[in-house]
């Protein structure tokens, strides 16, 4: 997707903070962290939202989980916990259409959230 900023992210042409990448899928800081560690856990490929996946994707959710919680534990939030959400469409607040997992940790969090 020519102009999906995550799709930019994926392919290089937009550096945020990346703390893990592989062929597909790239996690990076939050521009606008909303807790002590935040970062994004995205497909490279451009998934506009979780309505949107396929059967086919089973194995590329996972990894999206898996480097999760490999930079979770890198940064020291895993033993604590740490909460992981992907919203989807309007009324959750997803603003960007191409899925990514959010992961906030280094604070305590409560439920519900808002
Ligand atoms: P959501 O509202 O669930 O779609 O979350 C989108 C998140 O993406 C939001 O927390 C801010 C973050 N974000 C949007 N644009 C950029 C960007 O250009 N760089 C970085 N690092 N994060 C971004």
């Amino acid at each position: 997707m020519a102009d999906c900023i995550f799709c930019k992210m994926a392919r290089g042409e937009i550096q945020p903070d990346i703390v893990y990448e592989d062929d597909e899928v790239l996690a990076f800081r939050d521009m606008n962290p909303q807790a002590p560690t935040h970062f994004l856990v995205i497909p490279r490929r451009h998934i506009a939202t979780t309505n949107d996946l396929e059967a086919g994707d089973t194995e590329l959710v996972g990894k999206l989980y898996l480097a999760a919680r490999q930079v979770a534990t890198a940064e020291g939030i895993a033993e604590r916990g740490y909460r992981m959400v992907m919203n989807c469409n309007p009324e959750a607040g997803q603003s960007v259409y191409h899925i990514h997992l959010h992961v906030l940790g280094g604070r305590p969090m409560n439920w519900p959230p808002g």
